[in-house]
């Protein structure tokens, strides 16, 4: 097999053993590698139900065909597990050394089993893996741990670790690596806590497996320098995500007061030229031409980066305007290792439910202070902190009083930092993930906000949605690697298909990525449907809040405008008519047929009902 090692390293943690098994070249072309690979995997090995903090789920590191090649932004690994935030499958992309590393040890999967019995952290060189105290870094910060990992195993040795919010299974960790990277918003850090699992350190000798490694290093030597000339002209990385942030409050999409409001004068405060102005250092992933992490000097003088997204929700949406005070909240996140997205949303949804009174608390709006103090007792799940730490649908669940309706998710996992409450085709995009509401599926809304009418429900937003969610979890999530130089440079597309087939030896085009793209969404959705069998359409809907016609903006392009339910489910009904699912959202029997998914649709079928279908 060219371009794959074939090769996966199951590890368990509870015994301390370890065997290296390998996997057919079938499988690889069937599920590509990424995403593709931990979906079936862990659909194959979790029995329905398995507690996604219990030992029997399985953390999962997954790397594909063109990791770590050198080639334009190829340092990505996804971080995969049963969500204990969406009780599904659950990834993250993640940039980091470990995509080399684990390559050059000769490992595409890496699946941990079990539990450890006091905490560790695993070293794993080429063929031996060692099973390591980690009683040094337990109780530590990711920047502490990292720092410790890295003077014994060297500054490019592969690292994911955890902080204080994964080893107490605060349910929106995530696993982070170098100094900026961070993934696995589905609360994968979580699930690597209740292993007992601090660090994995990978270090590799072999050479990356390529069909064609002549052609490979020319051309990508020649890629490297084009996308870093194309950034240069475009000037995208001097502001980097965050120069999302001033078109989003121009657009009225921005998420403002737990995104009751979707535009603030202050706004500009913490925008793209702002964090720009204030860097003092830059961050990226391996391979990169175009690096994006910009890091600024928080309140206490700490470095943090800063992404839209962290800007985003831990700014506006806690209507916080000061710069060092948002970098302050954004660098205890990277340093307790959670999710900046579901925290800040977490925090926003509490002082929302004390605002409308179905709770009691001292948090408000703009007390930076205090959210600080919160972070700190949600990472070590004291007092208030261990409520916050459930995230915002499970917290809504607890106050009741109709509090889920502001709780901002879909399926248990919280929007990113777009405003969708008069976005029909982005709301459809958040509804209609298959992991929760993440952007990473398919981000339509600078499509529907520059090229199509705004407050349209047509047919066209649902096809673009389907597209969008077929290219990115077949090309960017499975191969996997970063999408950036596609979606903000305009890097032709068909670049991805020439890779992969220099490195496989294969004869592929984006038309074989796509239809694989069809076949991990549509068992994505079975997956939800096997965890949850009286799933219906509403589990594909937005925030409910976005339908009431009483936080409608009051002036700007979106004033009195809001969802309506009878458009979004017409809406829905074109996405699952494109797709092939029935009225409640889950795939039928002949469109898993038709995606090559037979047998997964007769293992669904014992669990739920699976209607027959026409489309063959
Ligand atoms: C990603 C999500 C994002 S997406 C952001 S900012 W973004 C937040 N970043 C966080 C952070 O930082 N610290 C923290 N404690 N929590 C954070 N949570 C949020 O996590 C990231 C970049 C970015 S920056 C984006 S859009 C792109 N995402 C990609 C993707 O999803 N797929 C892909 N094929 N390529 C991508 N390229 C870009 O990568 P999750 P990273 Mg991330 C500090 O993992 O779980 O998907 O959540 O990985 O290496 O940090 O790169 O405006
Ligand atoms: Fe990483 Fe940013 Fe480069 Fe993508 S563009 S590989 S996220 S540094």
């Amino acid at each position: 097999m060219k371009g794959w090692t074939g090769n996966i390293l199951r590890i368990n943690l509870s015994n301390k053993t370890y065997k290296k098994e390998t996997f057919t070249e079938e499988f690889a072309k069937k599920w590509i590698g990424g995403r593709g690979f931990a979906l079936k995997i862990l659909w194959d090995e979790l029995k329905p139900g398995t507690d996604p903090l219990g030992p029997d789920n399985k953390l999962l590191v997954v790397q594909g065909p063109i990791s770590g090649v050198p080639m334009p932004n190829s340092g990505k690994t996804i971080v995969a597990a049963k969500s204990p935030l969406t009780g599904t499958y659950g990834d993250g992309n993640i940039g980091s050394y470990i995509t080399i590393q684990m390559r050059k040890a000769g490992y595409d999967i890496i699946i941990f089993e079990g539990k450890a019995p006091s905490p560790e952290y695993v070293f794993i060189e080429d063929d031996k893996v060692s099973f390591l105290s980690a009683k040094e870094i337990w109780g530590k910060g990711t920047y502490e741990a990292q720092a410790w990992l890295e003077k014994k195993y060297g500054k490019t040795a592969g690292i994911l670790s955890i902080g204080q919010a994964g080893e107490k299974k605060v349910l929106y960790a995530i696993i982070r690596s170098m100094e900026g990277r961070s993934g696995g918003r589905p609360g994968i850090g979580a699930v690597m806590g209740s292993k007992n699992l601090k660090a994995i350190v990978v270090k590799g000798t072999k050479e990356i497996p390529m069909a064609d490694p002549k052609a490979m290093r020319d051309r990508g030597r020649a890629d490297l320098r084009e996308v870093g000339e194309m950034d240069k002209k475009a000037k995208w990385s001097v502001q980097g995500t965050n120069a999302v942030l001033s078109w989003c409050n121009e657009m009225w999409a921005l998420p403002v007061r737990n995104m009751r409001h979707s535009h603030h004068p202050d706004a500009w405060k913490l925008d793209g030229q702002r964090t720009s102005e204030a860097r003092v250092a830059t961050y990226g992933c391996p391979n990169c031409t175009m690096r994006c992490g910009i890091a600024i000097l928080d309140k206490e003088g700490h470095e943090s980066e800063i992404d839209y997204e962290n800007a985003g929700m831990l700014g506006p949406n806690l209507e916080i305007f000061d710069l060092k005070q948002m970098a302050s909240l954004n660098y205890l996140c990277d340093d307790f290792g959670m999710d900046t997205i579901s925290g800040g949303s977490a925090l926003s949804f509490y002082a929302d439910a004390i605002d409308q009174g179905a709770t009691t608390g001292d948090f408000k709006f703009g007390d930076a202070e205090r959210a600080k103090e919160l972070l700190r007792l949600i990472a070590r799940r004291e007092g208030i902190g261990d409520f916050l730490a459930l995230g915002s649908l499970k917290m809504a669940k607890k106050i009741g009083q109709n509090s889920e309706a502001y709780a901002i998710q879909c399926k248990g996992l919280d929007l990113s930092a777009y405003n969708c409450k008069y976005v029909p085709g982005q709301a459809l995009a958040f509804g209609t993930s298959a992991i929760g509401a993440h952007h990473k599926e398919a981000w339509i809304i600078t499509y529907e906000l520059t090229y199509s009418e705004r407050g349209a429900y047509g047919r066209d937003k649902a096809q673009k949605v389907v597209e969008l969610q077929r290219i990115r979890s077949s090309i960017f999530e499975s191969l996997p690697i970063c999408r950036f130089p596609w979606i903000e440079l305009g890097w032709d597309l068909k670049n991805y298909p020439d890779y992969f087939n220099l490195a496989t030896g294969s004869n592929w085009t984006l038309d074989d990525f796509t239809k694989r793209g069809d076949r991990i969404y549509a068992l994505l959705k079975a997956f939800w449907t096997r965890e949850h069998p009286d799933t219906d359409r509403t589990a594909d809907y937005p925030p409910r809040i976005y339908f009431d016609p009483s936080i409608a903006d009051k002036e700007g392009p979106a004033a009195g405008k809001h969802l309506e339910y009878d458009k979004y489910d017409a809406l829905l009904d074109h996405y699952y008519d494109i797709r092939g699912w029935d009225k409640r959202g889950v795939p039928t029997r002949k469109t898993m047929e038709s995606v090559g998914l037979a047998k997964e649709a007769e293992q669904l079928a014992k669990v739920a009902e699976v209607e027959e279908g026409t489309v063959a």
